[in-house]
């Protein structure tokens, strides 16, 4: 990949967002004169947990990136032992969210790196580069902005409602605390700012708590609206159902219909392109003039993850025509 050949931004978080980020990385490494990828990454699922920065989304997004993702969890790595939640269980510490051995070394290098003095893009891009990752890679802010999930029960902290509470309390609203002082990371400003910029792509990623975030920060949903690049997303509903994950049950509980067109409900006229799963055909003709496309949105290998992504830059490629 060339960054005299343009660049393709993509917004990511959670799991579908990593999968379809390891895809565009392999489309586009196949692919002669490609354009260059900067992936962003939300950050407002990180928190401090046991005197670590934890940044899950970076992690999943990292990790499949160097192909050491577990992919029937969906987070953490490949091959993870266990033995410091035994140890930690044993010396009666808070065990309800599980580090995993060679996670953990991620969480400890990160919070090295920023208690001296490092930016979370600097540590990003030492982690990133310590993998061998030819992508850039970002957390969509250097400042911190923090989900609460506002529910039945009370205002939660992001983990603590996804992982504790097992997403179980009713939502009804979000808020993304930091996020109106909080200016975009600076691989977003600059990839905003490019000229060269020839599609944004919003991956499968869950709008409410995975995209929303870098949404809220001030000017971001502006320049995005006003780029000459395409903006494209792949919806994360596959029927009624998530791939992965909470989107359905908070689409139902935040009022919209639960199936890929409460998704592009959401974006709000955003998207230049809406990518559904073939079981949603119908949508196509039912939401015209909507510029949807269905195709195989399911990825459970690697070549499905490339051919969704290529999909998904072909259309890029026409909408630019
Ligand atoms: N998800 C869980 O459901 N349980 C866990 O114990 C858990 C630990 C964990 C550790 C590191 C990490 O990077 C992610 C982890 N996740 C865990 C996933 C994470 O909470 C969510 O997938 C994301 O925040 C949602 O995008």
């Amino acid at each position: 990949m060339d960054d005299n050949n343009g660049c393709i931004l993509a917004l990511a978080g959670g799991v579908g967002g990593a999968k379809l980020v390891a895809g565009l990385a392999g489309a586009l490494e196949n692919q002669p004169d490609a354009p260059s990828l900067k992936v962003v990454v939300n950050t407002g699922d990180d928190f401090e947990h046991l005197g670590l920065h934890i940044a899950p989304d970076l992690d999943s997004v990292t990790y499949a990136l160097a192909d050491l993702n577990d992919i029937e969890r969906g987070w953490g790595m490949r091959g993870e032992t266990w033995q410091f939640m035994q140890a930690l269980e044993r010396l009666g510490g808070e065990t309800w969210f599980s580090l995993g051995d060679q996670d953990l070394a991620t969480h400890v290098e990160r919070t090295r790196l920023l208690n001296g003095g490092e930016t979370l893009s600097q540590a990003t891009a030492h982690l990133t580069r310590a993998l061998d990752i030819g992508v850039d890679v970002a957390p969509m802010s250097d400042t911190p902005v923090r989900t609460i999930v506002h529910t039945d029960v009370g205002a939660l902290a992001f983990q603590h409602y996804f992982v504790r509470e097992q997403c179980r309390p009713a939502v009804s609203h979000f808020e993304f605390v930091g996020a109106e002082a909080a200016s975009p990371s600076p691989l977003l400003d600059e990839t905003l700012s490019r000229t060269d910029l020839r599609a944004v792509i919003i991956c499968p990623s869950n709008p409410f708590i995975s995209i929303d975030p870098m949404l809220a920060m001030p000017g971001v949903k502006a320049r995005l609206a006003s780029a000459r690049a395409p903006i494209l997303a792949v919806s994360p509903i596959i029927g009624a159902d998530a791939v992965k994950g909470p989107a359905a049950k908070m689409l139902s509980e935040l009022g919209y219909e639960v199936s890929a067109a409460g998704i592009y409900a959401h974006y709000d006229g955003l998207l230049d392109g809406f990518v559904v799963d073939r079981v949603d055909e119908r949508l196509v003709t039912q939401m015209a003039p909507a510029p949807l496309r269905a195709v195989k949105t399911l990825m459970k290998s690697a070549a499905d993850r490339t051919r969704l992504a290529q999909t998904v830059l072909d259309w890029c490629d026409e909408l630019r025509c």
